[in-house]
């Protein structure tokens, strides 16, 4: 399997963890998403890591569907669990964090892909207050420090590097739950610390 991912971007990280967890080895390869001639638009319209090249040269995307394949081609129950109760409080958790990480995104981008002076404030402070409701949440339930490492808690531990790596590290101070919960996860995952973004 081939992962088109970034060394920065934590949907990529998601999906290297989540390998790592299931054991499923994982070749990869850097993607240029802003790069017309990159391979990548040809193996997701959307021009997004990560992107999965499976075995069978599927390509597969994205790091929701990544992770869900790699937990089936491993038996299943590892990153998702079977239990229906179980698998939604996986998935909502993983909603929470996903969408931490793309309201991040979209306040990275609006720097990147505009001029400062057509930087549009409402806009930014509605993506920064998604963002500060849903670590609040978080801190308020943070999901068990010794629990199963699922597609949620992966997806949590990639949200707190993002926001360690681009805005950072300022919920640190207010969230002392999170920051036990996130060191205890890289205790038990040392793929964490090796993929941190630099
Ligand atoms: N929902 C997607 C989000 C992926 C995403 O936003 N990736 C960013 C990098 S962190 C990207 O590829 N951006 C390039 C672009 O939007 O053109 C996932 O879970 O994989």
């Amino acid at each position: 399997m081939l992962l088109r991912y970034s060394a920065t971007s934590p949907f990529a990280r998601k999906a290297r963890l989540g390998a790592a967890v299931v054991g499923a080895p994982l070749d990869l390869q850097l993607a240029d998403t802003v790069d017309p001639n990159d391979t990548l638009r040809q193996q997701n319209p959307l021009g997004k890591v990560p992107t999965l090249v499976t075995d069978d040269g599927e390509c597969l995307y994205d790091s929701r569907v990544i992770l869900t394949y790699l937990d089936q081609v491993s038996g299943g129950g590892r990153l998702l669990p079977k239990d229906p109760k179980a698998m939604i409080a996986t998935l909502k958790l993983q909603a929470l964090a996903d969408g931490l990480m793309d309201a991040g995104v979209l306040v990275l981008y609006e720097s990147r892909f505009r001029a400062p002076e057509k930087h549009e404030d409402k806009w930014l402070d509605h993506q920064r207050q998604k963002m500060a409701r849903a670590i609040e949440a978080l801190e308020a339930n943070p999901p068990a420090i010794d629990g199963n490492i699922g597609m949620g808690e992966i997806s949590l531990a990639c949200a707190l590097g993002f926001l360690d790596f681009r805005f950072g590290g300022e919920w640190r101070a207010n969230h002392p739950r999170l920051v036990a919960w996130q060191e205890a996860f890289a205790a038990r995952c040392p793929l964490f610390a090796e993929t941190a973004p630099r």
